[in-house]
C-alpha cells in the first residue's frame, strides 16, 4: 500500500481526550511514531495520555479497555516480517481487533500499526529524520477528524 495521497488534515482537537497506545517492539521507530502522535495532537489541542503494552497482540486489549473513558484510541505498533508464519498472526490479531473495539464502542482508532518486511520500510513511515512518512502523527489525525465526523451527524439523519 503506496502512502501517496494521504490527507493534510486540519482538526481542532480542544476538549478532545486521545488514549495513544503503543507497543515495544523495535524501540527506535516506535519511538518516531509515538513522537508523531503526539506532535499531533499538540497542535490540534487535544490531550492524551500514553500507555504501553508489550506488542502488537496487546494492543486491542488496553485499546478495548480504554474505549469506554476516551474520546478516541490511537493504536501504533511495528511488526516486521520474520522467516514463520507469526508475523500475519499478529497482524492479524492486531487489525481485526482494534477494527473490533471500533465497531462494538463507535469510537474512532487510529490506526498505526506498520506491516514491514524489514526494519528500512518500517524507519521510512516513522516521522524520524529522514523518513518519508509520519504514521503516527498521521494516526492520530486520523481519530481526531473521526471524532469530528461522527460529532457532525445530525441526531435524525
Ligand atoms: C513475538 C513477537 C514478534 C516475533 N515480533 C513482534 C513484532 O515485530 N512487533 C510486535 O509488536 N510484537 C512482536 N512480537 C510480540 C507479540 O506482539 C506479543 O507481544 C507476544 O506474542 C506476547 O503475547
Amino acid at each position: 500500500m503506496s502512502g501517496a495521497g494521504a490527507p493534510r488534515v486540519e482538526v481542532d482537537g480542544r476538549g478532545i481526550r486521545l488514549a495513544v497506545v503503543a507497543a515495544s517492539w523495535h524501540e527506535t521507530v516506535m519511538g518516531g511514531l509515538i513522537a508523531g502522535a503526539e506532535r499531533a495532537c499538540r497542535l490540534a489541542g487535544a490531550e492524551w495520555i500514553l500507555m504501553r503494552v508489550p506488542g502488537s497482540f496487546e494492543l486491542p486489549v488496553v485499546a478495548q479497555a480504554c474505549a469506554p473513558h476516551f474520546d478516541g484510541i490511537v493504536a501504533l505498533g511495528v511488526v516486521i516480517r520474520g522467516g514463520t508464519p507469526h508475523f500475519d498472526y499478529v497482524c492479524d490479531a492486531a487489525t481485526a481487533g482494534l477494527a473490533r473495539v471500533a465497531l462494538d464502542h463507535r469510537i474512532p482508532v487510529g490506526f498505526g500499526l506498520l506491516t514491514c518486511d524489514d526494519e528500512a520500510q518500517a524507519l521510512d513511515r516513522a516521522g524520524l529524520d529522514g523518513s518519508r512518512e509520519d504514521k503516527g502523527a498521521e494516526a492520530a489525525w486520523a481519530a481526531l477528524s473521526t471524532i469530528a465526523v461522527l460529532r457532525s451527524i445530525p441526531p435524525h439523519a
